[in-house]
């Protein structure tokens, strides 16, 4: 039988900077919803890609001194590379400078024309380049640009033009929304949309003279097609519309995902492009609220707010943030960002809900049972509640995903490892556990926690894909994909016998050093501190095993400066072959930053990491300290980065 389709997309970015944490969420709710549909049977193509014909893409490149394609190409890069960091599960990338989407933007604009929907005249008003929208005078705010996320300063346009006659499709427009709930989502947009184009469409500017980076207008190359037309049309020149088109009529309508700024481009413009083509019009167009920074506003790369999404993912890992971001943005409202409260909800939800459920589970059926999962034999009415709540778990998320609630879908799944936390602490296995005679529901309350568990994964999967194969190995059904799929999170799979494998922490918790402990007590976790130089009393003696427990690895220091009000510590950079890390070290007594750069030092890559005056630092460089000296251990230049200490 043929697969239902089910096709989704992302805005094209602006590759005029870095990717941020803005950005990544739209990517990564739209992967979310990818994996959640491929997993209930779906043909899915999930489309993202860049924006590039924009003249501030242009002016960008122009100040930097370097021709726009090269400086597209290096920013495009690190997107590509972004999603693939966070698990991105794109079927398609589209480039607006690519030749399959210029030739079906050609076409499209002649047709228009052909059909005497474009038509030449005259544009005199205003343009904001950063947000790349025309403006008429009697919309500025002060003179400046309206949209209230941006304000800034407006340019006076007067040259040739191509319309767009946007008001001849302006009832047939109100109608679809008016008759198609789902159409504009969630309500609150549907409702300013109904009244934005209740209050009357003007025709669009569609091209411009002025510069030359852009797509020529095929019977006029004096003009560039406007970037927003350019723009919309990626979502059908990327399945060639037009041209080779079976992906076209496979997938076509699609769900339109982005943040609720590029509502009104999505749910007036593009409908109306398409009803002047004759093309059905897309299934739902979806606008989230903002991710803010605390100290307020929309995180954006003009606003200076945005963190280096990059150093977020080396710092707390793809599943942490992803899990952070999906959680925190309600449908239908904006979000807070801040660098806390991640750490705070990775903490809390991940590693003491989640993991500690996990390591709860397998310590206890390697302790009482030899670590092979139980049979169950007398399910008691506590048992059985815990079945059905994850069968009610499970119909809530399918329930939350269908409306792109993600939030609460993630609520419902911690709901029910809530419930499986205090379950634990109500049938008290360790108590069973002492009297033979509670053998039966000992191992009831055991197989309960494991299939909760397995349960629990599987509905997890879409939103952080980086976690169900760990679980699986944990749970010693990694050679079982069947019962990894969506289907199989019903009560019961789990077969009894299988041995687990207990393994390292889920989550690992990310320690902040509270206030108020003393200097030295920091210090001691990052370095030998020379405040501790008293002969430890002699260690225990150690096995070779637990040696071997320490990733001891050469780290090349790249960058070093003070932190500030700390006079003890210093933040290092260092680079361990590819990967490059932070450390917090005590020996700003002893080290001048610009001492250190350069040296080749031994650093613990696998030591727990802890957030020091609020800089992770993720590993201890080795020292040697007596009578008050202290040296960091160093090994020469020829050894590279990252290898190994033994
Ligand atoms: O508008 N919170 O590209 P863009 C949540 N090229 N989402 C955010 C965000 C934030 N703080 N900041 C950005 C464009 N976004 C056009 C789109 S589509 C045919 C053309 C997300 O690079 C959100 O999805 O400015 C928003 O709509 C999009 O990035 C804007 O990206």
């Amino acid at each position: 039988m043929q697969k239902p389709t089910f096709y989704i997309t992302t805005p094209i970015y602006y590759p005029n900077s870095s990717p941020h944490i803005g950005t990544a969420y739209t990517t990564i709710a739209a992967d979310t919803v990818s994996r959640y549909k491929r997993m209930r049977g779906y043909d899915v193509w999930f489309l993202t890609g860049t924006d590039e014909n924009a003249q501030k893409i242009a002016r960008t490149a122009e100040a930097k001194g370097v021709p726009p394609k090269e400086y597209v190409d290096e920013v495009v890069d690190k997107f590509q590379q972004l999603w693939r960091l966070l698990d991105i599960s794109n079927d398609d990338f589209i480039r607006t400078t690519e030749e399959r989407h210029k030739v079906v933007v050609q076409d499209i604009f002649q047709r228009l024309y052909d059909q005497g929907d474009i038509y030449k005249s005259e544009y005199e008003g205003w343009y904001c380049t950063p947000c790349e929208t025309f403006w008429t005078e009697n919309k500025l705010n002060d003179g400046k640009c309206p949209n209230p996320d941006c304000g800034r300063e407006v340019e006076l346009l007067k040259e040739e033009s191509y319309f767009f006659k946007m008001s001849k499709y302006q009832d047939q427009l109100l109608q679809h929304i008016e008759s198609h709930p789902d159409f504009i989502q969630p309500v609150a947009r549907r409702n300013e949309m109904i009244s934005f184009v209740r209050g009357g469409l003007e025709d669009l500017c569609v091209s411009r003279t002025t510069f030359k980076w852009g797509i020529p207008v095929p019977f006029n190359p004096k003009h560039v097609v406007y970037v927003w037309l350019d723009a919309l049309i990626n979502y059908v020149s990327a399945l060639g519309w037009g041209q080779e088109d079976a992906k076209f009529k496979k997938y076509w309508p699609a769900v339109h995902l982005m943040g609720k700024d590029i509502v009104r481009f999505h749910a007036v413009i593009w409908p109306i492009i398409l009803l002047a083509l004759g093309v059905e019009l897309p299934r739902t167009v979806y606008g989230h609220g903002w991710f803010l920074s605390r100290e307020g506003g929309k995180i954006s790369k003009s606003r200076g707010n945005v963190q280096d999404a990059f150093e977020l993912i080396r710092l707390y890992g793809s599943d942490g943030i992803r899990y952070f971001l999906l959680k925190e943005m309600q449908a239908g409202s904006d979000g807070y960002y801040s660098e806390d409260a991640l750490v705070e909800r990775i903490n809390s939800d991940l590693a003491n809900d989640y993991g500690n459920l996990l390591s709860r589970t397998t310590a206890m059926i390697e302790k009482y049972r030899q670590g092979v999962v139980p049979a169950v034999v007398n399910p008691s009415p506590l048992d059985a509640e815990i079945s059905v709540l994850a069968a009610a778990a499970k119909k809530e998320v399918e329930d939350c995903l269908d409306r792109l609630d993600f939030s609460n879908a993630l609520v419902a799944i911690w709901r029910f490892i809530g419930r499986v936390n205090k379950y634990v602490d109500e049938s008290a296995p360790w108590t069973l556990a002492k009297n033979p005679a509670l053998d039966a529901q000992l191992d009831t309350v055991l197989y309960t926690l494991a299939e909760a568990l397995r349960i629990v994964t599987i509905l997890c999967s879409p939103f952080m894909p980086g976690v169900p194969a760990r679980v699986w190995a944990q749970l010693g059904i990694t050679a079982q994909p069947e019962l990894h799929t969506w289907e199989a999170a019903a009560w019961g799979g789990f077969g009894p016998g299988v041995k687990i494998n207990r393994g390292e922490a889920l989550f690992p918790r990310i320690e902040e050093q509270k206030e108020g402990v003393a200097e030295t007590d920091k210090v001691s976790q990052t370095v030998a501190s020379p405040s501790q130089e008293a002969e430890p009393s002699a260690p225990a003696e150690i096995s070779i095993e637990d040696f071997a427990r320490l990733d001891l690895r050469v780290g090349k220091i790249i960058a070093a400066e003070k932190v500030e009000k700390a006079d003890k510590l210093l933040k290092l950079e260092v680079e361990l072959g590819q990967e490059r890390r932070t450390v917090v070290s005590g020996i700003a007594k002893h080290y001048a930053p610009e001492e250190l750069v350069g040296k080749s030092v031994v650093l613990v890559a696998n030591l727990k990491p802890v957030k020091l005056r609020g800089i992770l630092s993720q590993g201890m460089i080795l020292a040697a300290s007596h009578e008050g000296k202290l040296e960091v251990l160093t090994v020469s230049q020829d050894l590279p980065g990252g290898a190994r200490v033994k």
